[in-house]
């Protein structure tokens, strides 16, 4: 019997990757080949330190830890398999950076060529680095992710050759919602808070409609409040207006215009929850708490959540998660610009035991 080369040996990985894993739920069939990187299975992790300062028991939900470093896999792993069914060759997007990093990596596994646009100057080092080693094109733009995002509808519109894998395609919206039902999994319950960054608005779309899926379908027993949280600087939906020039240190989340913006503020209404925004000052404080004293390291964007829950007042008891929706290193800028960079000691025994003073 020939060996199917595109198929593991082995039939006992123990992880098949979102789209296996939770199949029943999503969009699939035998028709379908399903483009897998084993996304997913992220780490819930419990934050002792955030849980004594809020009376709670908190949780984060470590998306830094799928395969391009980011919580975007989840939405790719989708958009790509459907993409690869319907026979599309070329796949675009538009980009703060880790969509463009996960598109590039997922359409690299499918063989697929791969455009990305970004704002020139505003996209994290290590997304800029992912994209092009994964060997996606890369058009920086003179402009800014919304103008970007503007561009890419239109291509979509225009030709039936390129397929769109931004959240408004709607796949990446259903690969997303596994978050929600690990998150339940995982705890065994829904929390009472799920706090969440809020960029282009796809990715709280997606919980809330994974938590309510979970709920209809009679595997929880409830649905929690969503706190999505905007940089101040670029907090379209908590002013009520687009915001022409974003600015944000979070750029993941320099954001104006987000697609998802309705849902977002569905997703608030119906479940009782809030959208609001945080100073660049709060996120970076809690970028730091979280690593000095949670051991996570997330990048900015991420950290907006948390930043989000120390700002808000929640009733004590309360279980809460947090999506740390990227890795830290994605951004070593802001991690160098957050430290002292030591100087350089003498290479001796002795020049070392005097700078740890033993
Ligand atoms: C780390 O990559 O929009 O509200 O083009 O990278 O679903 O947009 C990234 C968004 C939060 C916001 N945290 O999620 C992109 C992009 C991180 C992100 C968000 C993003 P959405």
């Amino acid at each position: 019997m020939a060996q199917d080369l595109n198929r593991p040996a082995s039939d006992r990985l123990t992880w098949r990757g979102v789209v296996e894993e939770y199949r029943s739920f999503l969009p699939v069939d035998e028709k379908t080949p399903v483009v897998t990187l084993g996304e997913g299975r992220t780490p819930l992790i419990y934050a002792s330190e955030l849980s004594k300062e809020k009376s709670c028991q908190v949780y984060l939900k470590y998306e830094g830890a799928n395969p391009t470093g980011s919580f975007k896999d989840r939405g790719m792993t989708m958009a790509i398999s459907k993409a690869a069914e319907s026979g599309s060759q070329t796949v675009v997007c538009a980009s703060t950076g880790n969509t463009s990093a996960s598109a590039a990596a997922y359409a690299a596994k499918a063989g697929m060529t791969c455009a990305v646009l970004i704002p020139e100057g505003y996209i994290a080092l290590g997304k800029l680095a992912q994209a092009l080693v994964y060997g996606a094109k890369v058009m920086q733009i003179r402009g800014n992710f919304d103008q970007a995002l503007q561009i890419v509808r239109e291509l979509g519109e225009n030709s039936d050759k390129v397929t769109v894998v931004n959240s408004i395609n709607p796949y990446r919206i259903e690969g997303q919602k596994t978050g929600a039902f690990e998150i339940v999994d995982g705890l065994g319950r829904v929390p009472d808070f799920h706090f969440i960054p809020v960029g282009n608005a796809g990715n709280i779309t997606a919980y809330w409609k994974g938590y309510k899926e979970y709920f209809n379908a009679g595997i929880s027993s409830g649905l929690p409040k969503m706190m999505g949280f905007q940089a101040a600087g670029s907090a379209p939906i908590v002013l009520g207006h687009v915001v022409e020039n974003p600015d944000t240190v979070a750029t993941a989340i320099r954001i104006g215009n987000p697609a998802s913006w309705d849902n977002a503020v569905a997703a608030k209404n119906e479940s009782g929850g809030l959208i609001d925004s945080v100073e660049d000052s709060e996120i970076l404080a809690a970028y730091r708490f979280l690593a000095s004293r949670e051991s996570v390291f997330c990048e900015p964007a991420s950290a907006a959540s948390v930043a989000g829950l120390l700002r808000t007042d929640i009733p004590k008891g309360s279980t809460v998660v947090c999506v740390l929706t990227g890795h830290g290193l994605k951004d070593p800028d802001v991690a160098i610009s957050q430290i002292t960079v030591p100087d350089a000691v003498d290479a001796t025994y002795e020049a070392i035991s005097k700078e740890l003073g033993v």
